[in-house]
């Protein structure tokens, strides 16, 4: 055995160690639970798949520490088209006295059929029991597309001290492929006589936006080397290209706009080769093609010129209101 062999030994040791770990990790169809979830299990619900759960913190001072083996995560699939999760929390998260406690955690949520995009969501305060003098619960979401910008949050709320309550959210946003949201769940009591028992709540995100794959710019619904050209074709004139293929312009951002600085420009280019080139898009296994990367920079060399000659298009969408301006 040569040197070179020895030194190459454990990096391949890492690597098979990953891919048994990441071969590991279960899928869940009918349920499990927030422990599970985060030990690297994904659920699927409908057309939708929940993924890359994460705990951020868990901070309690209630007699009990909540126990997340305890807490049930069921997939809602009454409404498909409004896929979603119901966390059930058998008594974990429950206070009683002067007591809080604050768990936060975040998640990805996928759409399997690849193009289909998420364009909605909605959290839910449906399970709250309050014993004696009350007390508060409060749960947040904060939602952010796959580049991480923000898409907005939902807060639902049940207070006993200001007797307000808002037990349904709901968030409006863009078409996207996918979403990341962390959630932040909050109940406290403020006086010896409080209590409450937050028991469920649900977050749900509907599949109703359009079929878009982020870099399908031959709509072939596949991300391969032959949307390069496409991809090229289209810098040159944008409105020949949306009027070709009916894409309003929040269609073509969520299509082009591969690098998240909302615009789509030459400098998306490099996000298709990157796209390409990692073989991971927001498509899952969408992807047919993985050319290498020297390859596919030689194609777009060929073809630098031409889109350096042409005139800068770009769509610029305000994050205020989504409006849209096409500057040409
Ligand atoms: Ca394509
Ligand atoms: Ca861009």
């Amino acid at each position: 055995m040569n040197g070179s062999h020895f030194h190459s030994f454990p990096r391949i040791l890492v690597i098979g160690a990953f891919l048994l770990a990441s071969g590991t990790y279960d899928r869940f169809a009918a349920g499990t639970t927030l422990q599970e979830l985060f030990n690297g299990g994904s659920i699927v619900a409908g057309d939708s798949q929940f993924s890359d759960f994460e705990m951020i913190s868990l901070d309690s001072t209630a007699a009990v520490t909540p126990d997340l083996s305890q807490i049930d995560v069921v997939p809602l699939v009454s409404d498909l088209s409004n896929p979603g999760l119901q966390f059930s929390t058998n008594g974990q998260l429950q206070i009683s006295g002067v007591e809080a406690i604050d768990l936060v955690f975040k998640f990805r949520v996928d759409a399997l059929a690849g193009i289909n995009t998420f364009t909605n969501h909605a959290l839910t305060l449906d399970g709250i029991r309050f014993g004696g003098t009350g007390g508060l619960a409060n749960i947040t979401d904060e939602v952010t597309n796959r580049f991480g910008g923000d898409l907005g949050s939902t807060l639902v709320f049940d207070n006993t001290k200001s007797n307000s309550t808002k037990s349904l959210d709901t968030l409006n946003f863009a078409p996207q492929p996918e979403v990341s949201v962390i959630s932040k769940v909050f109940i406290q009591g403020l006086s010896t006589a409080d209590a409450l028992n937050l028991a469920s709540f649900t977050q749900s995100f509907s599949q109703t936006g359009p079929a878009v794959l982020p870099g399908d710019f031959n709509h072939d619904k596949v991300v391969d080397t032959a949307d390069i050209q496409a991809m090229l074709t289209a810098l040159t004139d944008f409105n020949s290209y949306q009027a070709a293929h009916e894409l309003s312009d929040d269609e073509l951002v969520l299509l082009g706009d591969l690098n998240g600085d909302g615009l789509v420009t030459n400098a998306d280019l490099q996000g298709l080769i990157n796209l390409l080139a990692n073989g991971s898009s927001s498509g899952g296994g969408t992807l047919t093609a993985v050319p290498e990367p020297a390859s596919v920079a030689m194609a777009i060399l060929g073809s630098l010129s031409l889109v350096a000659s042409a005139a800068l298009v770009r769509i610029r969408r305000s994050v205020g209101d989504h409006a849209t301006d096409v500057i040409a």
